[in-house]
């Protein structure tokens, strides 16, 4: 039997979620156009026959850190590479930018490192992809380099059976049927957050974060209320929207993703607090969980 730890790191944007979903074969960790999506670590647990692998997605490691709340995210970008048996660094086909350099620098030598080569459906010229290939394997001793498309499942099977190779043998550590170590009260949080990047313009998703305040099973209906803090009444205005149109989609779209996820009926009841600078207070950084 074989099991272990697979972070899954790199810069932002490089499809670090979609292939951690795509792995699991469940949306787990959410995914949107925008860099600095992932906040958390994310596990997901796939088992196969003498083999279980548990992925923990990381937050895409930024260049420039602007705020504590982003040198705090980094810093568990960095955890991921350090605390697993074997680390995905994922790339985006035929880009090599100075911040890839950068999150590769950041995974300590000597763990076996496999180059996920993704985003292979979208080439503009197939051909160009082997001299890539060849060009990014002499930028590290990876272990192997595999292209892989997370949004097709192109190559992942054969990903898979690279990373089972380079696990350590083991028992397995999570009962067969389970996905995740997170908890519903974690996906509930998040699924809220993807629609604020979803629905908000540039700059506000990364002055927003989602704090649920408490989450009761009543039979079979989940009752969950949560709380959007932001920097500025003026983005308050803006989450609200007119006559509280814009949070009302948000929250029936998180709501609809939650019943998917959970099985069962949701409530969800939405605030939008103002908390004053929160993205660089260390106080409410503790009280949120990322110190
Ligand atoms: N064409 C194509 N797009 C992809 C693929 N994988 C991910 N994407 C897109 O790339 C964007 C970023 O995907 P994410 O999975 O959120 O990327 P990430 O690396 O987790 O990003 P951070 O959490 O911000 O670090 C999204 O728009 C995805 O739909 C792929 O295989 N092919
Ligand atoms: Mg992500």
């Amino acid at each position: 039997m074989k099991c272990g730890t697979v972070g899954i790191v790199g810069r932002p944007n490089t499809g670090k979620s979609s292939l951690l979903n795509r792995l699991v074969g469940q949306k787990l960790s959410i995914v949107s156009p925008r860099a600095q999506t992932t906040r958390h670590l994310v596990t997901g647990i796939v088992s196969l026959p003498g083999c279980q692998y548990i992925f923990v997605d990381a937050p895409g490691h930024q260049a420039r850190s602007r705020n504590a709340l982003q040198r705090a995210v980094n810093r568990r970008a960095t955890e991921a590479g350090r605390d697993a048996d074997v680390v995905l660094f994922v790339l985006e086909a035929l880009r090599f930018t100075p911040e890839d350099r950068l999150a590769l620098e950041r995974i300590p030598k000597g763990r076996t490192v496999v180059a996920v080569v993704n985003k292979i459906d979208a080439l503009p010229a197939p051909a160009r992809l082997i001299p890539y290939l060849e060009r990014i394997s002499k930028e590290s001793p990876f272990h192997a380099v595999v292209p892989v498309s997370a949004r097709t499942g192109r190559n992942v099977p054969e990903l898979l059976k690279v990373v089972r190779d380079a696990l350590p043998e083991a028992p397995a550590a999570y009962p067969e049927d389970q996905l995740t170590d997170r908890d519903e009260r974690f996906f509930a949080g998040e699924l809220l957050r993807e629609k604020l990047f979803e629905t908000m313009g540039e700059e506000l998703p990364y002055r927003c974060e989602v704090v649920i305040e408490s989450f009761k099973e009543e039979g079979r209906l989940r009752r969950i209320e949560a709380v959007i803090l932001v920097e500025r009444d003026s983005q308050k205005r803006i989450v609200v929207g007119s006559r509280g149109e814009r949070l009302k989609r948000m929250a029936s779209a998180a709501r609809k993703d939650m019943e998917k996820l959970f099985g069962g009926k949701v409530y969800l009841g939405v605030w939008v607090k103002v908390r004053k600078a929160w993205t660089d207070d260390a106080r409410v950084l503790r009280q949120l969980g990322y110190e």
